[in-house]
């Protein structure tokens, strides 16, 4: 592949981070907390900044409602911080889940008035992003139930339809819904959107301006990630990713740090699909869903999108063309090589050239960490936790 070629479809990969990604966050054992959390949207958008300006491929931020925009607040306001700061606002996640009305769910709860309230939130979400020109709205449902007999499935599957067939008629022109699954938590004897396949019949459903979110980490053991990724795309139904890796559920463990092979073989498919059958990759959203308990989550966040962007370049070297000759002679051995050739690249040193061409550090890392940027809002992030009375925040995110 033309270096040109390889660098424009680096140009053109962009990633999102999320604003949950910086605070403090935790297990449901316990939060360990970190000086240099941020613990509000502007501390968020400012990490998130920097985050971008070392990487150069992360210039929007995910936003969650409830935990990013305060009663009263102008969301433009919001808007223009994220501006100073380099960045965007990107997907707008509303939060189904948090409210003490939510226990037995939001839109598929039996009870009229906890939907209506989800409803409410709902229009509020599509206000902000009106407001700050988002263009995604990235929807995830804690809806299930725990135990047999608790509720009627397919009433609730009803009650699904008609939540999101609303919700996709009160969105502006232009704006999109992002369908999310998960097999299990917080529910665990069924979730409603349990997998790809149901949540591509609720947005098929929706309407036009739906699409399924891949979270990398919502599937069960042994899933292949790849094939859903391949047929959704081929069905013109991909509309995004929320990236993280897994070792046992969900885990939200950095992207590739279990599994960089199959990261791999899902960028692979993007790529197949563009370069062999020519479908649009071009709308499809990279999203990070993460959350660092352990690593220091601004290093974290740029050593995803540099292994984001490590594994996109390898699947962009993959030759097509010899693949389709030894798929063509069946030669399993010669077309699985292919991939193993692109794999084993060692594209360090084209990102690092990359890099220089943006005007960019050749090594995001290293310079970020010689900026002293982290010591620097540990000292601002103490001390003004400590005015407030706070120490840490104190939810979720
Ligand atoms: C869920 C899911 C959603 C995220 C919430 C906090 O497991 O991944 O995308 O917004 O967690
Ligand atoms: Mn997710
Ligand atoms: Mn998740």
């Amino acid at each position: 592949m033309e270096r040109d070629h390889l660098f424009q479809l680096l140009d053109q990969f962009n990633i999102e981070t999320p604003s949950w990604g910086y605070s403090d966050t935790g297990t449901r054992f316990g939060k360990f907390h970190q000086a240099a959390a941020a613990s509000t949207i502007d501390e968020k958008l400012a990490d998130a900044g920097i985050v971008h300006r070392y990487t150069g491929c992360c210039p929007s931020v995910a936003v969650h409602v409830l935990w990013d925009f305060s009663m009263g607040v102008d969301a433009t306001a919001t808007a223009a911080v994220a501006a100073r700061n380099g960045v965007r606002i990107g997907s707008i996640n509303p939060n189904l889940f948090q409210d003490q009305v939510y226990k037995f769910g939001s839109v598929c709860n039996p009870d009229e008035s906890v939907r209506v309230h989800a409803h409410r939130h709902l229009m509020d979400c599509i206000a902000i992003a009106k407001a700050v020109k988002s263009k995604l709205l990235s929807l995830w449902f804690a809806d299930g139930s725990n135990y047999p007999g608790q509720d009627d499935i397919v009433e609730r599957k009803e009650r699904m339809h008609g939540a999101l067939r609303q919700w996709h008629d009160a969105m502006p022109n232009g704006m999109k819904m992002l369908v999310e699954y998960k097999p299990f938590e917080p529910a665990f004897y069924h979730t409603d959107i349990a997998d790809w396949g149901m949540a591509y019949v609720f947005a098929k459903d929706a309407g036009p301006n739906a699409r399924v979110l891949v979270d990398t980490g919502h599937h069960l053991p042994g899933q292949n990630i790849e094939h859903i990724v391949a047929y959704l795309i081929d069905e013109e139904m991909l509309g995004g990713f929320h990236f993280n890796d897994r070792k046992y559920a969900d885990d939200d463990l950095t992207l590739g740090s279990i599994d960089p092979y199959a990261v791999f073989r899902i960028f692979h498919e993007i790529r197949n699909a563009a370069d062999l059958r020519g479908r649009n990759v071009d709308d499809i959203a990279y999203m990070i869903d993460q959350s660092h308990n352990l690593k220091p989550k601004i290093e974290a966040m740029i050593q995803t999108a540099v292994t984001a962007q490590e594994l996109y370049a390898k699947a962009c070297l993959v030759d097509r063309k010899k693949l389709r000759d030894a798929q063509t002679r069946m030669n399993i051995v010669d077309a699985e090589q292919c991939l193993k050739d692109a794999f084993f690249t060692d594209v360090r040193p084209l990102l690092a050239e990359w890099r220089k061409k943006k005007n960019l550090d050749a090594n995001p890392m290293e310079a970020y960490r010689a900026s002293g940027y982290e010591t620097k809002v540990s000292r601002e992030r103490e001390a003004a936790r400590a005015v407030r009375g706070t120490s840490g925040s104190g939810s979720y995110a």
